[in-house]
């Protein structure tokens, strides 16, 4: 039996899948994020949100290649490759493979430290722009990501500690397509990390337990855990604060985001939107290539 405290409900193995495949689905309908017939590319890290997801996507008849970046974290990035590939392998999936040492240039760690910026930014920079880059390539329609509630209710947390409104503005399941980004959309949103980890379980699918090495003592894994004591405390909690926050203050913030999006300008290097006139990333990449 699965409990799952926040729907004060327990589930046999094939009603838990149901019950997670059911949320994917609602999440998908409801901030309408794939339409009949849109292809879909899915990025995998290896780990269970996204492998969770792209079995999820699959199982509700969608059209769903995988996108794997290999980040060059040692280790880490080697055996999460082998859980991406196995998993599509072992379903005759398509995955696009990126690997940024080889095809840009610099892993993460170096990259890092010679750009002076923190690992997970200039990560998180290189995953957003490359992510996009091969889905626009690829002719995919949509890009989907496998943030879960955990993730989002962690992010919007630090964004209202910090009052980031032009984060805030942005902060949403959907980012509609336009000026040269395919739309993003994050289906997990209504499904909590441990729902992930007991899908993959459930479904047989092997993932990378370990997360990466470079997370240790960041911010948003300390806004987690503070999420986590609160959620004990009374089950429910993250999913009154996230999609309280998407019905009831979020467009308060869009606005500023909407500005911001109309000053965007093509980066002279790779056309890019970008408020400057090279974009983070190719400043990014020119540095770290140094
Ligand atoms: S992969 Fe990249 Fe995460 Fe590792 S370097 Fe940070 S952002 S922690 S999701
Ligand atoms: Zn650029």
């Amino acid at each position: 039996m699965i409990e799952v405290r926040r729907h004060n409900a327990g589930f046999c193995r094939d009603c838990f899948l149901l019950h997670c495949r059911e949320q994917v689905r609602k999440a998908i309908d409801e901030f309408d994020m794939i339409r009949p017939g849109e292809r879909v590319l899915v990025a995998v890290s290896g780990g269970k949100d996204s492998l969770a997801l792209w079995d999820m996507l699959l199982a509700l008849g969608h059209d769903v290649d995988g996108l794997y970046l290999g980040l060059g974290i040692d280790e880490y990035s080697d055996e999460s490759g082998r859980y991406a590939r196995s998993f599509a392998a072992a379903r005759s999936l398509r995955l696009v493979e990126i690997d940024l040492p080889a095809d840009v240039g610099f892993d993460i760690p170096t990259g890092s430290r010679i750009a002076r910026r923190a690992p997970c930014s200039a990560c998180g920079l290189s995953k957003r722009h490359l992510f996009n880059q091969a889905a626009v390539d690829g002719g995919y329609d949509v890009l989907a990501t496998g943030h879960n509630l955990d993730d989002e209710a962690a992010v919007l947390f630090g964004n209202v500690l910090r009052w980031s409104t032009e984060y805030l503005g942005r902060q949403h399941p959907v980012l509609p397509a336009g000026g040269g980004f395919v739309r993003k959309v994050k289906p997990l949103v209504r499904l909590g990390e441990r729902e992930a980890a007991a899908y993959c379980v459930l479904a047989g699918i092997d993932y990378q337990v370990e997360e990466c090495p470079m997370a240790a003592g960041n911010r948003h894994l300390g806004y987690k855990e503070a999420l986590n004591a609160i959620e004990d405390q009374s089950p429910g909690s993250k999913h009154a604060f996230f999609f309280g926050f998407l019905d009831k203050a979020s467009a308060l913030f869009s606005p500023e985001a909407a500005a911001e999006r109309e000053h965007l300008q093509a980066c002279a290097s790779c056309g890019t939107p970008t408020t400057g006139d090279v974009c983070a990333f190719c400043r990014l990449v020119e540095r770290a290539r140094r």
